[in-house]
């Protein structure tokens, strides 16, 4: 114990610090690495706020070797005048519970996080040491607490400095986060997320772990976020930008048009994705649908027999962009990972705004909104003629080929019961053979991969058909592909994509996940496609036998096991029939780590590293993408 005595508030202090310590869930949501990262953007949304009220242009953020955070902003400093309570602002706000909102500006909202604005305190509590400095009226302070929280000496007024500004440093409590790893490309994200929204904003990341940085600096805002969001296709005209505010919220829009059937849609609420949507998605998309539809039938686009266009239709090729800034009391998050906005009034304010200034925009660019206009007619025509299709095949005129077998290759399921089969989708002929052999055949089928699949990234729909690996895979799923996919005529439950644990494998589940994502994304909305785990040892000895799936484990077993030998699995290739039914295919044994649409989107994002030759970037790519499991 460094401290001596306590007065009555310094216990009761410790006691919410300890709290949080006791039962760290309940604050900051686990304690993995997601958790772990809570913490930074914790301190980083206060930086953020201190910039939105207009202190301050740059923010900086470093990972340092010893996993040590510092962020640092140039507003106006932490207040370090004394409180009611006789301590500094600073003190309380960093061991007192919530007390940020306390102290934040009057009449002004939170704007930054929202999601989890649990309070700088939260951090403290979590930390094996964190000190604050606050560059102000000519000087710096510093304060410094321990374990959790205990304040360390006071307030130190140290040397003469003419800037302004607060930097905290922090170790998290490596007591409560096992296994404490920082990912830079997840920090990255969201560092270039609020420096899209944030217009003006210069944002600097720095990895001393590896000697890497990145800054962050768009003078259009979401112009710029829109551009880059769409930017892997052919553009169909400008983005169509909305500005404004509504009920106490700030709303912007940004929409554009591409060549891509797919829609892409990416919402945000005070910085932070909404990425289950919610009541502003929802708002913009009925105001998309109307608007266009009111135009058509107005300029005789739609006759009076005609339907109306659907949704879908309408936003087949669109890319949209939507940010919402809203006061912390009309905020409402739903859904197990409260990623979807709930607000009730952000439906009817988006969908005011953004009828109101779509109406015009589409008045004053009539020949763009009639071309949009046709590629909506299209878009109509095809989805219709695919759903008679569709109809006419369910009335048993299958027009498919179920010819994969043919080829040879597929080792298809004895049964036909496509609410439990699976279909893996194996690295090479070796495992392939193995995975043929150790399969439960009678609802497990196998096709092997020979060579690289196309790199289907900048691939047509046509391309596809020509390239063999992809069409044999696309009659095996047989629910078609592209914009013709319809997820319930899949003959699997679960695509699972089984590779080996190297660079090699790596690329080909990349070049899988961004086919599946462009060309079968029902697939994965409808959670269907897997990666399989492969361990990657085996450790045994006379009495024992355990596979291992990653490093950590493998360092514990060492620990428990006295005298062992180690087998390395380089490859599927090198496990028997046997060794990789128990492993890795057996339902009851393996692990699955089921696809996000994130995951997919990454990976279609990065396809570029992954396909070019700097073979640096793609390990680098890798080694970022490996501890991002524990985090999505
Ligand atoms: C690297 C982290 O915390 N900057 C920061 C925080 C605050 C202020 C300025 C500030 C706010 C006000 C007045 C006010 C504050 N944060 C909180 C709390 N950077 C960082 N910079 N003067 C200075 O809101 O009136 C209270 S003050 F509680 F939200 F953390």
């Amino acid at each position: 114990m460094s401290q001596k005595h306590y007065d009555g508030s310094a216990i009761q202090i410790l006691e919410g610090l300890q709290a949080v310590r006791k039962r760290p869930g309940m604050y900051i949501g686990s304690t993995d690495n997601r958790g772990l990262h809570h913490l930074v953007w914790e301190i980083l949304d206060n930086a953020i706020d201190e910039s939105i009220n207009g202190y301050g242009k740059e923010i900086s953020l470093t990972i340092e070797k010893d996993n040590v955070i510092e962020i640092i902003d140039t507003g106006r400093g932490v207040p370090i005048d004394k409180h009611t309570s006789g301590k500094s602002a600073v003190e309380v706000i960093y061991t007192v519970l919530h007390a940020g909102g306390k102290f934040s500006e009057s009449g002004g909202y939170k704007t930054a996080g929202g999601l989890h604005g649990v309070g700088a305190s939260v951090v403290n509590a979590l930390s094996e040491w964190l000190e604050v400095t606050s560059y102000k009226d000519g000087y710096e302070y510093t304060i410094r607490f321990e374990n959790g929280g205990s304040k360390i000496g006071r307030l130190k007024k140290g040397d003469k400095t003419s800037k302004t500004g607060t930097k905290v440093r922090f170790l998290a409590d490596r007591s409560i986060f096992e296994n404490p790893h920082y990912s830079y490309s997840y920090i990255k994200q969201r560092i270039m997320e609020s420096a899209f929204l944030l217009a003006g904003i210069t944002f600097k990341l720095v990895d001393k772990r590896n000697d890497v940085s990145d800054t962050f600096l768009y003078q259009d805002g979401i112009e710029s976020f829109i551009k880059y969001l769409a930017e892997d296709h052919t553009s169909i005209g400008k983005p169509i930008l909305i500005k404004d505010d509504h009920s106490k919220i700030h709303i912007e829009v940004a929409l554009q048009y591409t060549d891509d059937y797919n829609e892409a849609v990416y919402s945000y609420v005070n910085l932070v994705r909404t990425k289950d949507g919610g009541t502003h998605e929802v708002g913009l998309k009925t105001a998309l649908t109307k608007i266009i539809n009111e135009f058509a039938r107005k300029n005789g686009l739609l006759k009076d027999k005609d339907k109306n266009f659907e949704g879908n239709d309408v936003r087949e090729g669109l890319t949209m962009l939507i940010a919402l800034s809203i006061p912390e009391n009309l905020l409402e998050f739903e859904g197990q990972t409260k990623g979807k906005l709930g607000t009730p009034i952000a439906r009817t304010a988006v969908e005011s705004v953004v009828s109101e200034h779509l109406t015009y925009y589409l008045e004053e660019n009539r020949d763009f909104t009639i071309s949009v206009i046709k590629k909506i007619q299209k878009a109509a025509q095809a989805r219709e003629s695919a759903r008679k299709a569709r109809e006419l095949a369910r009335q048993g005129k299958r027009g498919r080929k179920q010819d994969a077998e043919l080829s040879g290759k597929l080792a298809n399921a004895q049964t036909k019961n496509a609410k439990r089969n699976e279909l893996f989708l194996v690295e090479g002929d070796s495992a392939g053979g193995s995975a043929k052999q150790g399969r439960d055949s009678r609802f497990q089928a196998i096709l092997p991969l020979r060579g690289k699949v196309l790199n289907v990234e900048k691939a047509s729909v046509e391309r596809l058909y020509s390239n063999t690996e992809l069409n044999t895979l696309i009659h095996c799923i047989g629910a078609g592909v592209g914009p013709e996919f319809e997820v319930e005529d899949a003959n699997y439950d679960k695509v699972i994509i089984m590779t080996d644990a190297d660079t090699d494998g790596a690329h080909i589940q990349i070049l899988l996940l961004t086919f599946f994502y462009r060309f079968m994304r029902p697939l994965i909305d409808a959670g269907k496609v897997y990666l399989a785990q492969p361990p990657l040892y085996k450790i045994y000895n006379k009495s024992q036998e355990h596979y291992v799936y990653g490093e950590t484990e493998l360092q514990e077993l060492r620990e428990s096991m006295k005298k062992y030998e180690i087998q390395r699995f380089k490859g599927l290739g090198e496990m028997n029939a046997d060794q990789l039914w128990e492993t890795t295919m057996n339902p009851e044994t393996r692990v699955l780590l089921q696809v996000s649409i994130e995951d997919a989107h990454l990976a279609s994002k990065t396809i570029g590293i992954l396909m070019g030759d700097n073979a640096d970037l793609r390990k680098d790519w890798i080694n970022e993408h490996v501890d991002f499991d524990g985090i999505e």
